[in-house]
């Protein structure tokens, strides 16, 4: 693959592919000319050990040695052979380093194109609550909790995994949409939709002892134990302080170097994140660090373990009990909920 391509595909911007092209790198440029041509203009750089402990000037290519062999690097630059000399190094380190960044960004380009494919096998199903426009699930201290949207329709559940019914529910004021849900230093965060407002609940009890402002469409919500994560329906991740809600950071998401939109429902799974994508019966598997989708699990075959309805949607649903490992995943008003695991795939 011509290099050009890989940093086009590494999500370089356009103006910089170009010009790598014209200055630096021709269309037909492989990484194998690449590290030929790397290991030529590294032959300056080799010399710099000689130039720190001897004080003698580097023999550069193209220059006579001998012209320059008893010289001393801190001479006169009245010589102008000195002064070109000069300028080749200098020239030669700043190619150098152009080329040392683009082989960084060419071996961050293979990097972000290593994504993993699972399948997912179904271990368990159990019944879920086909009246429940699945926003929000997690597990807390072993217990399962479910947040639901719709306008009038958007709930906060405390639900009893073998039966799928609530053993606690709050109905929200039919002006607020709910979204993701998550439990944080004894504190329990629920998102709304559009109204800009993230509602701090006791787990307990469900009763509101707080709110923060939003300002980003509220989607998803779990946690890494420090930070709230929280999706907005775009590419990106934002870390929020539990105790202002204020915006600590934020992450994009990339697969193959192409940005992810619609990021929904989330789960801080051993150190990574899964994201349902919106609309689309598959979850990514995110390194926090950098954004990136190391893992893609397809999970479209669901559909066709349970009777659909006109109103089934799509997959919206991740909880993991960190207690047993166990991961279940379910949709917008699915019948059912599936306990599962995950296998490696082919492409
Ligand atoms: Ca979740």
């Amino acid at each position: 693959m011509p290099v050009y391509m890989a940093l086009q595909r590494a999500g370089l911007h356009p103006d910089h592919v170009a010009i790598a092209r014209r200055e630096l790198l021709p269309p037909f440029f492989t990484l194998t000319s690449l590290r030929r041509r790397l290991f030529s203009v590294a032959t300056p750089m080799s010399l710099h050990p000689s130039v720190l402990s001897t004080g003698r000037r580097p023999v550069l290519p193209g220059l006579s040695s001998n012209a320059f062999q008893h010289q001393r690097w801190h001479d006169s630059p009245r010589d102008g052979k000195i002064n070109n000399n000069l300028i080749y190094l200098c020239a030669g380190m700043k190619k150098l380093a152009l080329l040392t960044s683009l082989v960084l960004l060419l071996l961050a380009s293979c990097k972000s194109g290593q994504v993993t494919y699972y399948t997912c096998n179904v271990e368990q199903t159990l019944p879920h609550d086909v009246s429940s426009y699945t926003q929000g699930l997690f597990f807390h201290e072993g217990q399962l909790y479910e947040s639901t949207g719709q306008y009038g329709e958007s709930t906060m559940r405390r639900v009893d995994l073998s039966s799928g019914n609530a053993l606690q529910r709050i109905d929200f004021d039919p002006a607020y949409f709910a979204e993701g849900s998550c439990i944080l230093n004894g504190k329990l965060y629920i998102l709304t939709w559009m109204e800009g407002v993230c509602f701090v609940c006791d787990p307990a009890t469900f009763e509101e002892v707080g709110r923060f402002n939003n300002r980003h469409q509220g989607w998803g919500l779990t946690t890494d134990g420090t930070d709230l994560i929280m999706s907005d329906g775009s590419s990106k991740l934002f870390y929020m302080d539990p105790e202002t809600f204020a915006e600590k950071k934020s992450v994009t998401v990339t697969l193959n170097g192409h940005q992810v939109p619609y990021l929904n429902e989330l789960e801080y799974i051993k150190g990574k994140i899964w994201a349902n994508v919106y609309g689309k019966d598959q979850i990514v598997i995110i390194e926090p660090k950098n954004g990136v989708v190391e893992g893609l699990l397809d999970c479209r075959w669901l559909r066709t373990s349970f009777k659909a309805t006109s109103k089934t949607d799509v997959l919206n649903g991740i909880a993991y009990n960190p207690e047993t490992k166990e991961i279940y995943l379910t949709g917008k008003y699915w019948p059912s909920m599936f306990r599962i695991t995950y296998t490696e795939t082919k492409k």
